[in-house]
């Protein structure tokens, strides 16, 4: 079995926590896969807080990371120290679209300023700002965002704006990776978990689609999904606990 998982609203509290979930985590002998809008940055320290050494997938599907050799061989290229594959573009073709427009995003925006909006640390705010392959819009108008659809993926993630590569998305990475479990394994049997709308590509990749849910209930999906009680972490648990084991 393999664990795709989404982070913020889903593993992760609103306080960007997982704590009701760390007991669990130290017993489960499966893979987990973070596929999440966080950068590489961000995701490194709750991959280090974890103990997890498995692939992850940043930006909102626009690159996939595997330590290196994790599936018997070279994937991709190397970089920042792993096997890489970019599915997405890098941010300064973004940032070229944007820099005409009228719009106020990460880019334009101090590391006091992100972490005032997001309840980020300082800390975290600036791994969150070093943005490989996307960018985070804050606010912009219509104009702005239609202009910038021509050309990119323009996604609501949790409460902001999030733009990346046409070809990238979190089901065509979590696709991906299946495959290379499979050629590692035989079959597998996969789990997806998540909370939002852009978690949905990658819920109908997985054998096992699971929302948690938020505050104000689940998302809509057209599709059979198992839908957890607990809000975010303790949903998480609960799913995990339901379809893995660890209990
Ligand atoms: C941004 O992403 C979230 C979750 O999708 C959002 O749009 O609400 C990204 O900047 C991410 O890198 C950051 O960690 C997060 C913090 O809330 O905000």
């Amino acid at each position: 079995k393999i664990i795709f998982t989404d982070l913020d609203g889903t593993l992760l509290d609103k306080n960007y926590r997982c704590d009701k979930a760390l007991e669990l985590i130290k017993k489960l002998e499966v893979p987990i896969v973070f596929v999440s809008a966080k950068t590489i940055f961000e995701q490194e320290v709750f991959r280090k807080m974890l103990g997890i050494s498995d692939p992850f997938v940043v930006e909102d599907g626009s690159a996939i990371y595997a330590p290196l050799n994790y599936f018997g061989r070279r994937i991709g290229y190397r970089r920042h120290g792993y096997d890489a594959l970019i599915l997405g573009v890098e941010r300064e073709v973004i940032l070229q679209h944007i820099k005409s427009l009228n719009v106020k995003s990460y880019a334009n925006m101090s590391v006091e300023e992100i972490s005032k909006l997001t309840g980020l640390s300082l800390e975290m705010s600036e791994l969150a700002k070093r943005r490989e392959f996307s960018e985070v819009i804050v606010e912009a108008d219509e104009k702005a965002l239609k202009y910038l659809k021509k050309f990119f993926n323009v996604q609501i993630g949790g409460r902001f704006i999030h733009v990346y590569g046409k070809g990238a998305d979190k089901g065509k990475a979590v696709r991906i990776l299946t495959e290379l479990y499979e050629d590692l394994y035989g079959e597998v049997v996969t789990i997806g978990i998540g909370n939002s709308y852009t978690d949905i590509p990658m819920l109908r990749e997985v054998d096992i689609p699971a929302l948690v849910r938020n505050e104000d209930g689940w998302i809509e999906v057209d599709f059979e999904v198992y839908r957890a009680n607990g809000v975010a972490t303790e949903g998480w648990v609960e799913v995990v606990k339901k379809f893995v084991g660890g209990d």
